[in-house]
């Protein structure tokens, strides 16, 4: 393969696989970029699920053992999109092997194996490897407009941060007792999954750190049927039960270094929300809200404004000067989900392409990883204020 060219290897082919195949394969028809992403290898455990997996997703080729990836010349960069237990040892492992990695979000179970992780980044960016820790919602143009507005000083002093995630996919006492259910797979639960992408669209949007929080979590439905061998997904349950020992529903207060004080809600079981992330930032000149579920506008509150005809305007973040949308269609023609993944696979590749270290790095992932951790910690002394460690 030539030298333009950026063989990938990716771990795992469920929800995740699929969106980041879709991501390569769309990244370089609709963007410029440096090096052409190439659907390699896709790896799973399963022989014919993955070979399955590899036809209908657009892979060239199968392996079955993540290990072999490494030793493979056509592979320069492995994706991860496996559960959270195989981020640590994966990456590491590809990282050492001369590797770019991007790993799914949260970047591992443990704040242990995040320091790890980020230790094996530090040793890889010295010879020129990349690494990404994947929230894919960072590359939302509305959220990435966000972070402009705030940078350019439209906010002023942010002072108040108010972040939700709400599904109710697990509403149902009967679904079953996936992976992501599991504390061995996932790390935690609504947490984890939700609460990972909440606290980073804060810290990212701020750009600012939280210095501590005070937490309570729940879990509504302490038992689910074990996934029937058969389920593939494992959306349908067999007739033994498990326990379910992570949180199902996580909410907590935080402080900011620069003195914001902020609220998140991290929930499964809101009935009838079903990929509802909001976050609302108020700041002495001005206000922001962006709501995932109408993820191509952004509100915007310009308190300097003449207070006769201010007001929050609904800012359809489609034009050409917007992040990200000048590559895709005319104005108001609107993006959806899997776009966040193209565009994170596009901005990868240019920082591999132009040497620069990409963001969000896996120090940022353990950043958020230091304060899922004093979450758990506060939750377990009924809410006792716990401090974010600064690294
Ligand atoms: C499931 O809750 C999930 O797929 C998360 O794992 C993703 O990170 C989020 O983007 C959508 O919901």
């Amino acid at each position: 393969m030539g030298d333009t060219v950026l063989g990938i290897g990716m771990v795992g082919y469920a929800f995740m696989g699929a969106a980041h195949s879709q991501a390569w394969r769309t990244a370089g028809r609709f963007f410029d970029l440096p090096l052409q992403p190439d659907l390699t290898v896709l790896c799973g455990r399963d022989p014919v699920k993955a070979a399955a997996a590899a036809e209908r997703l657009g892979w060239r080729s199968v392996e079955t053992d993540w290990k072999a990836l490494l030793t493979r010349d056509d592979i320069g960069l492995v994706d991860v999109c496996s559960p959270g237990d195989t981020h640590a040892d994966i990456a590491i492992a590809a990282l050492g092997a001369g590797k770019h990695v991007l790993c799914e979000k949260p970047l591992a179970n443990t704040v242990d194996e995040a320091r790890a992780m980020v230790a094996a980044a530090d040793r890889a960016a010295r010879r020129g490897v990349r690494s990404m820790v994947g929230f894919s919602y960072r590359r939302v143009p509305a959220v990435a407009l966000a972070r402009r507005l705030v940078e350019e000083g439209r906010l002023g002093e942010i002072r108040h941060v108010r972040a939700t995630y709400l599904q109710d996919w697990i509403v149902d006492p009967d679904f079953p007792l996936v992976w992501r259910l599991r504390r061995n797979a996932a790390g935690s639960g609504a947490l984890g999954d939700l609460g990972a992408h909440i606290v980073d669209m804060a810290q990212f949007l701020t750009g600012d750190v939280l210095t501590g929080v005070s937490a309570l979590t729940e879990t509504f439905v302490r038992e689910r049927p074990l996934p029937s061998a058969s389920s593939g997904l494992a959306a349908s349950g067999g007739p033994e039960r498990g326990t379910v020992d992570v949180d199902d529903a996580a909410l907590f207060l935080g402080r900011f270094a620069a003195g914001a004080v902020a609220s998140f809600e991290a929930t499964r079981f809101a009935n009838g929300r079903k990929n509802a992330l909001r976050i609302e930032l108020n700041g002495s000149r001005g206000s922001l809200a962006f709501d995932q579920e109408r993820m191509n506008e952004l509100e915007f509150y310009d308190g300097e404004e003449d207070p006769e005809t201010a007001g929050f305007r609904r800012i359809l973040v489609t034009e050409p000067t917007h992040p990200y949308a000048g590559a895709w269609w005319p104005p108001g023609h609107l993006l959806g989900y899997e776009h966040t993944f193209t565009h994170q696979a596009v901005d990868l590749v240019c920082d591999i392409g132009e040497g620069r270290d990409p963001a969000p790095s896996f120090a940022d992932g353990l950043r958020v990883q230091l304060v899922l951790d004093a979450v758990e910690r506060s939750a377990a002394e009924a809410g006792g204020w716990q401090t974010v460690p600064t690294e």
